[in-house]
């Protein structure tokens, strides 16, 4: 059996198997308290802790529980046992595990057995009592003593037990997973692994709900094809050998006719199989779909109309189901997902479920929203009084079926404890991505298990620690990977906190001239995340988690050394930074170009550091251009708002209408739209052009057009209401940035088509000549776009770059990549050679006269051009 979540404490004695026995003494950090997770109800230290030997007698009667059993061997095993002396009754052994009959060994110890503990409740205890050292293991039942059994395997460490006392039950009735995302559904493996981490973390429930499965959902009727059938077996018997119920879900909304009493056994047939293997747990969800239209015209003869028709509908179906249920005597109570799963508003659909749904069936329920930041403790309350069932929160978290190329793997927050007093449990969601989900996992196994002192920043830095088997540069690694993987647009809407303050750091540092000292701190922060990926494909304990999140690491290796070369490319001379502004570049387009194998992701880049690491890159590349003398003609398009697909607000400065910058939400009071020049210019006329035909009304309904030098003093410029707005700054305004803010919330999406910004006096420049290619963008003020030519230079070909106006130049700057040319500027009617163009490279002194063009006349042999930026440095 892969047992691939093992914790820290159980890999540490791993390891000790080949090491020399340890002396009598305890390891350094030896307290029980601190190891346990799901942190335990009560756990205290004894001073009578020992050392493991090689032979240990272990008590446990024919009714033990296997899993039990099987878990406390095999701790004994790693902790160095050679020989365990397993038998019915007391084997006399210097040390004794009892799994069975060891009442009066704790009544010697001084510690109260399980009397009194509900179901899944334990105690342990280990101690020495009349000459003899004891482990006792004590559940309510079976699952209570596995529960043992595994808390008895993070106590063993370095072959040590520690003097303990363990009083532990769970705050909630239902803790674990719902696979009930849309996308690529999980592997047989995967879930397999699944079960084994649910068990080993106290978690006893998986819910097997793949949306993508046809047979749980557009195809519920058809049976399973044999050979599904027989994983799913599997899965019954692994879950079970987890002491995990394994709740076999089907979804028969899409095309149920509720009054048909062939649709109710079909229904009941295929639940059946999967009680033929073994299942004993069910849930019949009715999740993302539309009540409100009826399968068949029965239907609405026998329930009526309406929402309140379709609530009586489903209670009738889940009814029947729910009686099937209890005639078999060993199923647990059917569990349902309402279609109004997301809000506590009463409502005749809801009054019918309270009303006429079987009180036994378990109700499932999102939070208040589908994804919710907070689940609080009144919400809970709220949702048990309007739907009158238990609760069972399906929570979506850490999902991502809804955030293409997002892995979320920050701290699992907002959920209020004291939620176990009105909910009867909680699940999650997961990721397309099975272990890596497993960080989040962790968290829901001790909310579920003890949500009275759940602590979301240090659950997540356990899960972390887990995942790296406790190794220091592997959790590093996790760490700084996880924090350019933290924004999801629902419960973490901060984006790579820890490395944002950093950049911030550096920018203010930077900006105050401190370039070396500040280059040298990012630097060493951007290299470890540039590394860290390598580490975590070394260094976590489960394969399966770099496997999974390749895509992520990959990514993550290519955006971090883009950082880095983007520091080379601000501290080097021009003609290097050159260089390494191309390399950024290559750098990027590699980690855009990356794909997961998994839907919803294969279709977009994995997301790292998005508005951060991207928006540092673009921020230094403008340093750079600056430096170089390229000054945009356009600004670049800047929000507060995040994007909807790919709409990004760079297309609200692209000179193009047809494209926009659409935002994924509406406008809040403050949000803005605006664009950056990078450095204070003259503007003039400024025109937002807002909405589309489709989305007329996606715009800032009440606005404020204002500018600012420094991005914190803003001026007015006109208040707007209407979809376009104009306005024009007064003569001799300058200003770096331009915004338009809205000043009240609006319950409509932004779609911003461009950002116009006018700036008088700008000298624009003609490019004529050959050979053919898009000749423009080599002089458009921008190193991102590129002349490139379509074939090498014939004879006489030249590249002429004519300003609107004459003027002294410094110097002339060719930016490019390819091409050997001779470079002329023209006064007059007079060129003059100045120099020449190496591999698209050339910065030239371009003397005294004033130059109203420039030359580039292409050398025989020359490869085809490719040209960024010609590139006239005013001499002033
Ligand atoms: O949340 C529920 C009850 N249903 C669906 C899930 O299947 C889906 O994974 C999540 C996240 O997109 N949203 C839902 O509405």
């Amino acid at each position: 059996m892969r047992r691939l979540w093992a914790p820290v404490t159980a890999l540490l004695a791993t390891a000790a198997v080949t090491a020399p026995l340890p002396g009598p003494n305890p390891p350094a950090h030896a307290s029980a308290t601190a190891t346990v997770w799901p942190t335990p109800q009560q756990i205290s230290d004894r001073s009578d802790g020992f050392r493991l030997p090689r032979t240990v007698g272990l008590v446990a009667t024919a009714d033990a529980d296997a899993p039990a059993l099987r878990t406390v061997r095999a701790v004994l095993k790693k902790a160095g046992a050679t020989d365990i002396r397993q038998s019915a009754a007391d084997p006399k052994t210097e040390v004794t595990v009892w799994l069975s009959g060891g009442a009066p060994v704790l009544k010697g110890l001084g510690v109260a057995d399980h009397t009194g503990l509900g179901p899944e409740g334990y105690v342990l205890a280990a101690g020495r009592y009349r000459g003899r050292d004891h482990i006792v293991l004590d559940g309510t039942d079976g699952t209570g003593a596995f529960y043992a059994a595994e808390t008895f395997g993070q106590l063993v460490r370095e072959r040590w037990m520690p003097g303990v006392a363990v009083r532990d039950w769970p705050a909630m009735r239902y803790r674990g997973s719902i696979e009930g995302f849309y996308g690529t559904p999980w592997s047989h493996e995967d879930r397999l692994a699944h079960l084994d981490y649910l068990g080993a973390h106290k978690m006893n429930t998986y819910e097997y709900a793949p949306k993508d499965d046809p047979y749980h959902r557009e195809r519920w009727r058809d049976p399973y094809p044999a050979d599904e059938l027989a994983q799913l077996g599997a899965l019954v018997s692994r879950a079970r050998d987890n002491h995990v119920e394994f709740t076999f879900a089907l979804s028969p909304g899409l095309s149920i006719c509720y009054s048909s009493q062939a649709d109710v056994d079909a229904l009941i047939a295929k639940l059946e199989a999967v009680y033929d293997l073994g299942g004993r747990a069910f849930n019949v969800p009715f999740d993302d779909i539309d009540y409100g239209v009826w399968h068949c015209a029965a239907d609405k003869d026998k329930f009526g109309d309406g929402a309140a028709g379709a609530g009586a509908a489903q209670a009738y179906v889940l009814n029947k189901v729910q009686a099937w249920a209890r005639a078999k005597g060993d199923v647990h109570p059917l569990q349902m997902v309402p279609t109004e799963y997301s809000n506590v508003t009463d409502s005749p659909y809801k009054q019918a479920l309270r009303d006429k749904l079987d009180p036994d069936v378990i109700v499932h329920w999102t939070g208040v929203g589908v994804i919710p930041a907070t689940i609080t403790v009144d919400e809970a309350k709220q949702a048990e009084k309007v739907f009158g069932h238990p609760i069972l929160v399906w929570d979506n978290y850490p999902v991502n079926d809804y955030i293409a190329g997002r892995l979320p793997l920050a701290a699992y927050t907002g959920r209020e404890s004291g939620l176990s007093d009105s909910i009867t449990g909680i699940i999650s969601n997961p990721s397309n991505q099975a272990a890596v989900s497993d960080v989040a996992l962790f968290s829901f196994a001790d909310f579920g298990w003890h949500d009275a002192t759940y602590d979301a920043g240090r659950d997540w830095a356990a899960a972390l620690a887990e995942r790296a088997g406790g190794d220091r540069e592997t959790i590093a690694a996790l760490r700084a990977f996880a924090d350019v993987s933290s924004y999801d647009g629902r419960l973490h809407l901060t984006q790579a906190p820890e490395l944002a303050a950093a950049v911030n750091a550096f920018w203010r540092r930077w900006d105050a001239g401190d370039h070396h000292d500040s280059v040298r701190d990012l630097r060493t922060r951007v290299r470890a995340l540039a590394a860290a990926p390598a580490r975590i494909r070394a260094g976590v304990i489960d394969p399966a988690f770099a496997d999974e999140a390749k895509a992520w690491l990959d990514a993550t290796e290519l955006w971090a050394q883009a950082m880095d070369a983007a520091l080379d490319m601000i501290s080097h001379p021009l003609a290097r930074g050159w260089a390494d502004r191309r390399r950024v570049d290559a750098l990027v387009a590699r980690a855009n170009a990356i794909r997961d194998t998994r839907e919803p992701h294969s279709g977009t880049a994995p997301k790292i550091g998005d508005g951060v690491i991207d928006r540092f890159l673009t921020t230094a590349k403008a340093a750079f251009d600056r430096t170089a003398g390229v000054h945009a003609v356009r600004p670049a398009g800047i929000t507060s708002l995040a994007q909807y697909q790919d709409n990004a607000p760079a297309r609200m400065t692209d000179g193009d209408t047809g494209t926009y910058f659409w935002s994924n939400a509406a406008p809040a009071a403050g949000d803005w739209v605006g664009v950056d020049f990078g450095e204070p210019r003259p503007i003039g006329d400024v025109g937002v052009l807002m909405g589309k035909s489709g989305s007329p009304n996606d715009y800032i309904h009440a606005g404020t057009l204002e500018y600012s030098t420094d991005g914190s003093s803003w001026t007015p410029l006109a208040d707007g209401t209407t979809a376009e707005v104009h306005a024009t700054a007064p003569a001799g305004t300058t200003a770096r940035y331009v915004r338009y803010r809205a000043t009240a919330a609006g319950g409509y999406w932004c779609v911003v088509r461009e950002f116009q910004v006018s700036v008088p006096g700008q000298i624009t420049y003609a490019v004529t000549g050959g050979p053919a290619g898009d000749l423009a963008a080599a002089a458009d003020g921008s190193l991102d776009t590129a002349y490139t030519a379509s074939a090498a230079p014939a004879a006489g070909d030249a590249l002429v770059v004519t300003p609107s106006a004459a003027r002294r130049l410094a110097r002339v700057r060719v930016l490019g990549s390819a091409g050997t040319a001779a470079v002329e500027v023209r006064s007059g009617d007079t060129w003059r050679h100045i120099g020449t163009l190496r591999n698209g490279y050339a910065d030239l002194p371009a003397g005294d006269d004033p130059v109203d063009a420039v030359r580039l006349t292409w050398e025989s042999g020359s490869p085809a051009p490719s040209i960024s930026e010609v590139v006239p440095v005013p001499a002033e």
